[in-house]
């Protein structure tokens, strides 16, 4: 067995964390060596990640490990950087909540009607899939410039490694995937005016994706060879790979900046229901379809808590708990909810605009981002089953709002259904068990998932309350 740890550089949409991760068939332990800001810089030009800063982050974070086995990189999906002939990056890539891409969708719907996209890569209507970005971009100097767009987990492993590639978890979320073979869609490229041959070839969770150059493993002390692993890059899929599911009937929620609530599908539902939906068929491991929608998630109330200057949570917890319950709900799918800014007065106007009372309060507007979240919660997951044709018995809840009791119990009481939270690591975990198993430590999918239910503490909630309160809630904002 391993004795060198692993380590999972596991980027979010606030903050990024280089973590280690000891692993053996029967024991699975991570530990933090280092967590820094993910915070966006806005230019002239629009809303950009901080992709240096967020690159001297993973040196620092590695600096700090020690040794290790092998390295994984995760992160936000959507998000890209384009090089040019030279593999010099070309600006700083954008922000996927930048608002450049608000009438890329009609531009690109005028040559490829919206029902034809969907059923050629299934995925859901968000304004910042790739082919939006990369519609919204046309004509500008910088795409014309471009040889190669690397997804951001894949720019930041050929920063480390020298080696270029395209993770299919991640390259999903391009909308230029065709989710029933896990290649390019060739046709919808081509008449959206993208060569796919910017991309790099295709890579799979467990592929090898080069060793860390020798000037990185200087700065990190490191001693070579080290490999990079693929992993499946994109959080998401990360992190519904640790859910520690034993039974066969789960719908997942993956909580954090979004919640992204669904279930694990051996194939995708390309229906028109489905697109009306509006549910994504997004690539999991192992060829698996993450079937799920995008919920705006904990943004909600982090975009209110920095209009608050950053109020005690525990405290707005405790007063939020206390609120009346269910007095006004708003759709947390609504894209309306995407940008920052104004957060707690986008939220008011929202309830004013379907009759509801206002929530005035710090306490009443905290309760109602929790109570509208758990009913799209429910939503979503009642409506996956419908669609997918598949019976729910148990609600897993990763990721960062697993740590949120509040968050869980009302889920649990929406769906009427248990919930089992954690791990809230998950992304950093289905990182570290792509690795372990393409080491050959761990077994399949259901060994490392039984591996994250045996060693990671969960709690479990059962449902409690009156359904129909839900169900009158959920009448009163309008449905995706
Ligand atoms: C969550 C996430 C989600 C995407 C969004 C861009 O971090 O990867 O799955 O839709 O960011």
């Amino acid at each position: 067995m391993p004795t060198t740890p692993y380590a999972a550089i596991d980027l979010g949409a606030s903050s990024g964390r280089v973590m280690t991760a000891h692993v053996t068939p029967d024991t699975l332990a991570l530990t933090e060596a280092h967590r820094f800001p993910n915070t966006p810089v806005r230019t002239p030009d629009g809303l950009h990640w901080d992709i240096l800063g967020l690159y001297a982050g993973i040196l620092e974070g590695l600096r700090r490990t020690g040794q290790v086995r092998s390295i994984g990189i995760d992160s936000w999906a959507v998000d890209y950087g384009l090089l040019d002939a030279d593999n010099v990056l070309l600006g700083n890539p954008y922000h996927y909540r930048d608002t450049r891409t608000d009438h890329a969708a009609e531009k690109l719907w005028a040559t490829i009607p919206p029902e034809e996209l969907y059923a050629a890569t299934g995925l859901q209507y968000v304004p910042f899939n790739t082919i939006y970005q990369l519609t919204a971009a046309r004509d500008t100097v910088q795409l014309a410039a471009a040889r190669r767009l690397l997804m951001i987990p894949d720019l930041l492993t050929y920063w480390l490694t020298g080696r270029q590639g395209t993770e299919l978890t991640n390259a999903s979320t391009t909308q230029l995937i065709d989710p029933r073979t896990g290649d390019w869609a060739h046709d919808i490229a081509a008449r959206a005016g993208i060569d796919v041959k910017l991309f790099a070839p295709i890579r799979r969770p467990g592929d090898p994706a080069g060793e860390l150059l020798p000037h990185v493993l200087d700065e990190a002390g490191l001693t070579g060879p080290v490999p990079v692993t693929t992993v499946a890059s994109h959080d998401t899929a990360s992190a519904v790979a640790a859910v520690p599911a034993t039974e066969e009937n789960f719908a997942y929620i993956c909580t954090g900046t979004w919640s992204l609530a669904g279930l694990e599908l051996d194939a995708p539902v390309l229906t028109e229901e489905s697109r009306a939906a509006n549910f994504t068929n997004e690539l999991g491991i192992d060829g698996t379809v993450r079937y799920l929608r995008n919920i705006m998630g904990l943004w909600l109330l982090q975009e209110c808590q920095r209009t608050w200057n950053q109020p005690d949570l525990t405290a707005l917890l405790d007063e939020a708990a206390r609120a009346t319950p269910l007095r006004s709900v708003v759709d947390a799918g609504d894209p309306a909810f995407l940008p920052p800014g104004g957060m707690p007065d986008r939220i008011a106007a929202a309830c004013r605009a379907t009759g509801q009372p206002e929530p005035r309060t710090r306490a009443e507007i905290t309760r109602c981002i929790l109570d509208s979240l758990a009913l799209a919660h429910r939503r979503a997951i009642e409506d996956a089953a419908r669609l997918a044709d598949r019976p729910v018995d148990v609600v897993h809840v990763v990721g960062g709002g697993a740590r949120g009791a509040l968050l869980c119990q009302l889920t649990a009481d929406a769906c009427g259904l248990p919930v089992v939270a954690g791990p809230a690591e998950g992304a950093a975990l289905g990182n570290v068990l792509v690795q372990a198993r393409a080491d050959g430590v761990i077994g399949d999918r259901a060994a490392m998932r039984r591996l994250v239910a045996d060693t990671q503490p969960l709690a479990r909630y059962e449902p409690s309350g009156d359904r129909a309160t839900w169900d009158a809630a959920a009448a009163r904002v309008r449905t995706p």
